[in-house]
């Protein structure tokens, strides 16, 4: 089965997508995903010069083979466009190997390990009342896990709070595509978030009980010590995991934070390989695995980094928010539901251009996602609808302190 054409598809419905797609010479079609959020010419220029001329006539089955093949023998490892334009191709061939074999994928990684995917939605709200609107949402559509971010007195729009209100009281999509020539800048002060998030979840838990599984996400904007602060102060509202606490660069940041708190703690979604997880898994630093498949290289490196996980009980969430394709999502789902460490997957949900461009077979019930019996991934691509969404020039925000200092957003 050799591969006879691979095609970088970019669209924008809602928001910017890369996607491979990979037709072999018994016909059969592949889609991966290689999307990477504001800079997505990159990896489509990466494939489109340097991997598609290679992919032409090799055996599609041999994924393994591949997946080295483009790592090693690019001789310039990792980083997020290398590892974006491998995992496209690594999630299309997986996707060709199952519909070969008749499958959904998940039998294809040794079979369902539970009946559904546990998934965690993203409430948030500019203050208290609209926050617990947004909660109250969430929990009408199924979600039994919430993510909660909100406002901060004083500050202006802030990560992860929805600049809209529910769109027909469906979703928040609190980070769409922003199609700017430049960056829109936000405005930061970390003293003011310590100060005020662990009020926000102490009305939470008063008002929803004690049940709700709750997540925060702290975006890499702490220092250790500060960190340690907010682990240690959220410890009484009992968080499934606070996400990203401090910058992803190193490691031994979130040593200091576990010395202080038993807070769990969730990181990697800007990391590329099992090399970035290294001293975090060993040293059994973290709770939980939060790479996305396409930022990891692919279902392949993404399903030994879980393996190596596993073996300290580190469990997946792996990365789901709008950015990551519905062929993202389903790679992820098939993983989720055939590893035995998994732990929760997040899900923000598309909105309708993207589900009209990617048509997938995954069910959302009762705050559990399965990933559908169809053969391979079990999404599809309509390029005559994604022809009415052509790319678009789209920035995620620049974070600056009060001073005007550029801080991590
Ligand atoms: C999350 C992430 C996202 C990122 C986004 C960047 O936890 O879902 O933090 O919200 O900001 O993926 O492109
Ligand atoms: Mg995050």
């Amino acid at each position: 089965m050799k591969i006879e054409k691979a095609e970088v598809l970019v669209s924008s419905p809602d928001r910017n997508f890369v996607t491979l797609r990979i037709t072999t010479d018994d016909g059969l079609v592949g889609l991966g995903d290689g999307t990477l959020n504001g800079r997505e010419l990159s990896v489509a220029s990466y494939l489109e010069a340097h991997v598609v001329p290679l992919l032409i006539g090799r055996d599609a089955h041999r994924i393994e083979d591949t997946w080295q093949y483009l790592y090693r023998g690019a001789y310039w490892r990792r980083g997020p466009v290398t590892m974006a334009a491998i995992a496209a191709v690594d999630i299309a061939l997986w996707d060709i190997k199952a519909k070969a074999a008749n499958l959904p994928l998940y039998q294809l990684l040794g079979g369902a390990s539970r009946d559904g995917v546990r998934a965690y939605g993203h409430a948030s709200g500019v203050d208290i009342p609209e926050l617990f609107d947004s909660i109250r949402e969430h929990q009408a559509l199924g979600y039994q896990a919430i993510r909660v971010q909100t406002g901060v007195p004083g500050l202006g729009s802030v990560y992860g709070v929805a600049s809209s209100p529910t769109v027909g009281g469906a979703r928040y999509d609190y980070e769409p595509a922003r199609r700017t020539a430049l960056p829109v800048e936000e405005k930061w002060d970390t003293a003011a978030y310590l100060r005020h998030v662990p009020t926000v979840f102490e009305a939470v838990r008063s008002e929803f009980g004690p049940e709700l599984t709750l997540l925060h996400d702290g975006h890499h904007r702490m220092t250790p010590i500060q960190a340690a602060k907010l682990g240690k102060s959220l410890e009484p509202y009992d968080l499934f995991w606070l996400e990203d606490c401090t910058p992803g660069e190193n490691a031994e940041a979130l040593r200091l934070v576990r010395q202080h708190t038993v807070t769990p703690l969730a990181i990697g979604e800007v990391f590329n390989t099992v090399w970035d997880y290294q001293t975090l898994i060993t040293d059994q630093l973290i709770d939980y695995v939060r790479s996305a498949v396409t930022h990891a290289g692919g279902i392949s490196a993404l399903k030994k980094i879980m393996d190596f996980a596993a073996q300290f009980q580190i469990k997946s969430g792996i990365h789901g928010p709008t950015d990551i394709s519905p062929v993202g999502m389903a790679a992820a789902l098939h993983l989720d539901l055939a590893i035995h460490n998994f732990g929760i997957q997040e899900y923000m949900r598309h909105g309708d251009a993207t589900n009209e461009v990617f048509i997938q077979s995954f069910r959302f019930e009762d705050g559990y996602l399965h990933p559908g019996d169809l053969p391979g991934l079990g999404v599809s691509y309509d390029d005559q609808v994604a022809s009415k969404f052509p790319y678009q020039s789209a920035y995620l925000p620049v974070n600056r302190l009060q001073d005007g200092t550029v801080h991590d957003w």
